[in-house]
């Protein structure tokens, strides 16, 4: 194992690790926290309290550089070279009232954030659903684990998007879809079933189980989408084509996207690979 391989899984293990503090720690926080994050939304105390877990735990790591979040304005700089890494603390978290599915995704890139996806070295996510799994892209494949207290057990190696699509999931109010995306989503709505949980990690995931496409639109009033690029776009982007699917902002792969700003956000589509190259003529 490179030095590189032993310090990212040394990071994948304590994000595993923190997964079960958070997962316990979501008890009593599921309540807004009169805060907003950079991007103008507002908190849940279970996002506080993830993203200060997340930075005490990675950023003591031997190696960490750096660690940014979707939660917090400014890069923490660890005070020596390494790796970086960057989280979405809790994705989903307007799904915490309603206590439906949420995850944690993270991305470790080997430049200096904000990076481009191309710097990433490893991505995964966590899924908070009826058990705790985790799902991880590294070396040219995608694993699954289920994580109970301590224990990561593998429960699938070399994960790959199914040939057969057969679900699909849009998010944004169709009234702010462009005509172009309405057009295509009419057709797709004619050929997969709906399955829209309103956690972004949860629809990727459900794409990646059964075949399919999730979408966060450019929409009319938000031309570059909600999705973020560092923190949702790149990793998740990273994991699906790992799995042998596409990603796509409409014209390109997420990961040949230049980040602008540690925040800045994207449109964001994933999926089969035919499903994303007929999205990307429908927008030409
Ligand atoms: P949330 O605001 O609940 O954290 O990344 C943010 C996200 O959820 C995604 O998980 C989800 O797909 C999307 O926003 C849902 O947005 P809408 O509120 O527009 O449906």
């Amino acid at each position: 194992m490179t030095n590189v391989e032993s310090l990212t899984e040394t990071t994948v293990e304590t994000i595993a690790r923190s997964a079960s503090k958070i997962h316990q720690g979501l008890v009593g926080r599921r309540v807004t926290a009169d805060e907003e994050n950079p991007s103008g939304e507002t908190q849940f105390r279970a996002d506080v309290f993830a993203d200060e877990l997340l930075a005490d735990q990675l950023s003591a790591i031997d190696g960490v550089a750096q660690y940014a979040s979707e939660e917090r304005s400014e890069i923490v700089d660890c005070g020596i070279d390494g790796l970086s890494v960057a989280v979405d603390p809790i994705d989903g978290s307007s799904n915490l009232r309603s206590n439906n599915t949420i995850g944690t995704v993270f991305g470790i890139y080997n430049e200096p954030l904000p990076a481009p996806g191309d710097a990433l070295v490893t991505a995964g996510y966590v899924l908070y659903g009826p058990i705790t799994t985790m799902t991880v892209a590294r070396g040219g494949t995608v694993t699954e684990y289920e994580l109970s207290g301590s224990e990561r057990t593998i429960v699938r190696d070399d994960v790959t998007i199914p040939d057969e699509p057969s679900v699909y999931g849009f998010g944004g109010r169709v009234p702010n879809w462009t005509d172009d995306f309405r057009k295509y989503a009419h057709e797709i709505e004619g050929e997969l079933e709906l399955h829209y949980s309103g956690a972004m990690i949860d629809d990727v995931n459900q794409v990646l189980i059964d075949g399919g496409i999730f979408a966060y639109p450019a929409l009319t009033d938000s031309p570059e989408g909600k999705l973020r690029l560092q923190f949702e776009g790149n990793p998740i982007g990273y994991i699906i084509e790992t799995a042998g699917g596409r990603s796509s902002d409409g014209t390109r792969s997420l990961l040949e996207v230049k980040p602008t700003d540690l925040h800045a956000r994207t449109p964001f589509y994933i999926g089969n690979a035919d499903l994303i190259n007929r999205l990307e003529s429908a927008l030409e």
